[in-house]
């Protein structure tokens, strides 16, 4: 077995398996098929999130431009394909530098290029790194010039638990001090909407989850029966918040580099959860964390929000 102490795939999915309620950071979803599933996600029937937020950014883009004001750095944590951001940077006055943030350099660089093509002008500084933890980030504007403006798009937050939650929050209310952040936040809503949109009809939801044990035998030769594990995902409604898991079908063992972990019938791999928020729930939170609540955008339906918080 790795040492405990090890970082990665292999060494927090030991470490998860070894566990008697078994758990892993849904950040392990994403290797090439896991982000090209997600994006597939995105533009599923039942996943409302990304065009509900993509609807308040074309409807309100010039609103927020305002708040976040001419001359302002803008800095996107976990920035992916930067189509949300270009809705922003129509509107947004001379902004002194955009700095995306994201773990995969390949990806990022690829997608810089694009927006670089659109922007001729735009100062691009990405930073290829993990935006949970304080990266180092290029200067702020000088004091008097513009602001320095984070953008966190895609209810990510709600991947986090509320106590990590509220570092990360209270970790970029330091790196944003002067300046605010722009937050999608998803919302409490109908637990049928909600059920469906992570159970969607096409099944792309459950591939996206099965990869991860896919991902295991792609890298580490992981042995486990193709048909041994279904996805599951449901509603915790004390907790508010959608689970994932991998539910073992019936027992079985689960060999990963010389190790065997033993499933039983019915036992989970607990892999995401994704928290859902009231306006209010989510400014005490936000609060808590050193922010000013500012204006909040949200749709007809009240399925999802946009958050400006004042830092
Ligand atoms: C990235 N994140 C905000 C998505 C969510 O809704 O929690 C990931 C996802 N998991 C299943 N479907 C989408």
């Amino acid at each position: 077995m790795k040492p405990l102490t090890e970082q990665g795939f292999a060494a927090d999915l030991h470490r998860a398996l070894a566990q008697p309620t078994r758990s892993i950071s849904p950040k392990y979803f994403y290797d090439e098929l896991g982000s090209a599933l997600f994006e597939q996600i995105c533009e599923l029937p039942e996943y409302y999130p990304t065009r509900t937020e993509f609807a308040l950014l074309r409807q309100h883009g010039a609103e927020m431009a305002e708040l976040i004001g001419a001359d302002a750095q803008l800095i996107e944590y976990g920035a992916g394909a930067l189509g949300k951001v270009r809705l922003l940077l129509a509107h947004v006055e001379r902004p002194q530098s955009f700095v995306p943030i994201d773990i995969s350099g390949p990806h990022l660089l690829q997608a810089c290029a694009a927006l670089q093509a659109e922007h001729p002008a735009l100062k691009i500084l990405p930073v290829v790194g993990d935006f949970t933890h304080a990266v180092a980030l290029p200067a702020a504007p000088e004091p008097g010039a513009g602001q320095r403006v984070g953008f966190f798009p895609g209810s990510s937050v709600g991947n986090f638990t509320p106590p990590q939650a509220l570092k990360f929050l209270a970790m970029t209310a330091e790196q944003l001090r002067g300046g605010g952040l722009l937050i999608g936040v998803d919302l409490i809503k109908d637990p049928a909407l909600l059920h469906a949109a992570y159970n969607d009809s096409q099944g792309v939801t459950a591939r996206f989850n099965l990869n991860l044990l896919e991902r295991a035998r792609r890298e580490f030769g992981a042995q486990f029966a193709a048909d041994g594990f279904s996805h599951s995902a449901f509603y915790n409604a004390p907790l508010r918040r959608i689970e994932m898991h991998l539910l073992s079908m019936r027992r079985q063992i689960f060999s990963l580099q010389g190790i065997d972990y033993e499933f039983d019938a019915g036992e989970t791999l607990h892999t995401e959860n994704s928290y859902k928020y009231s306006v209010a729930g989510f400014q005490a939170l936000a609060e808590r964390a050193g922010y000013r609540p500012g204006p909040v955008w949200t749709d007809a339906q009240n399925w999802f929000s946009l958050h400006w918080l004042q830092a």
